[in-house]
């Protein structure tokens, strides 16, 4: 359809960040969904532009691949942002952010900074240090910010990539002491679940967007799938009870569709294998449609 807005797709295929490895497939299974195809009915039209794959062979050195991964993806993203073209992110383990975002404030580090609103039960805000598990998906907050290992901290550019002024969290339920202490420390504005079933969440993301469009040219959401509530989303690898609900997650992010200071979106953590009959593939297409046109 001629008046449908094209909206551009790009996957990160790649579990290995993870302590299981399925998410590997949720890309795959979205470039095929035919829930994600009849998003032309509503009026966008996905255009698939890149998928980043992890390499076939024996993962020994996952920080390497990992560093190899994210400098694919943020040289697919650094041309789209510079010619303003609204794209979302299908991933994958959550070091896709380290990608996304290290090549959106590349594109952009001319003219200013980037604000991030951060969707997720987690903080992913540990270091090497900090770490019980030594999962890298768990870091990639903190690598944007500027703490962790060098090769994903320098990713195409010096960093950070991020100003801790310009960070918000959304949904937080389930985090470890040291990445919490770097967050506090850096002076990060997180809203915990608990203020979120306080206020609702409406209120929030109004504050959200304001913070991080404060002194920013622009802004753009991560958004980890485990943030919603399991028994609405299931098909995620960490999964955390009391999440918010996905119906109201996507009636939140309706107020980005229309706002000029998105610059792109990124949803990850969609494990296809932990999901039931397609809800948490068919929540995807939602979210999707709620930030490109604002409907629900
Ligand atoms: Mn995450």
């Amino acid at each position: 359809m001629p008046n449908n807005k094209l909206l551009f797709l790009l996957g990160y295929a790649s579990g290995i960040a993870g302590a299981e490895t399925g998410s590997a497939d949720g890309p795959y299974v979205m470039q095929q969904s035919p829930h994600l195809a009849s998003l032309t009915n509503e009026g966008i039209e996905p255009r698939w532009c890149a998928m980043i794959k992890t390499p076939a062979q024996n993962p020994i050195n996952k920080l390497a691949i990992v560093t190899d991964q994210c400098t694919q993806l943020a040289q697919a993203v650094i041309p789209l942002v510079k010619e303003k073209k609204m794209f979302i992110v299908i991933a994958g383990d959550h070091t896709s952010a380290i990608g996304t975002w290290s090549g959106v404030s590349s594109a952009i580090k001319e003219k200013g900074s980037i604000g991030l609103i951060w969707i997720d039960a987690h903080m992913d805000s540990n270091t090497p240090e900090t770490t019980k598990t030594g999962n890298l998906h768990g870091m990639p907050l903190a690598c944007l910010l500027g703490h962790g290992d060098d090769s994903l901290v320098k990713l195409i550019h010096q960093s950070p990539k991020l100003k801790p002024e310009h960070v918000c969290l959304i949904g937080v339920r389930s985090y470890d002491p040291g990445e919490a202490d770097l967050l506090n420390k850096l002076n990060v504005r997180v809203f915990y679940m608990e203020e979120i079933k306080q206020r609702g969440l409406d209120i929030i993301m109004n504050e959200a967007i304001q913070h991080v469009s404060k002194n920013t040219i622009g802004y753009g959401v991560s958004i980890d799938i485990d943030s919603m509530d399991p028994a609405d989303a299931p098909g995620t690898g960490v999964r955390e009870k009391g999440g918010i609900a996905a119906n109201e997650l996507c009636r939140a992010l309706t107020k980005m569709a229309h706002d000029p200071r998105l610059i792109a979106a990124e949803i990850a953590e969609f494990d296809p294998h932990r999901d039931h009959d397609h809800v948490t593939e068919k929540w995807i297409a939602r979210l999707i449609t709620a930030i490109t046109i604002g409907k629900m």
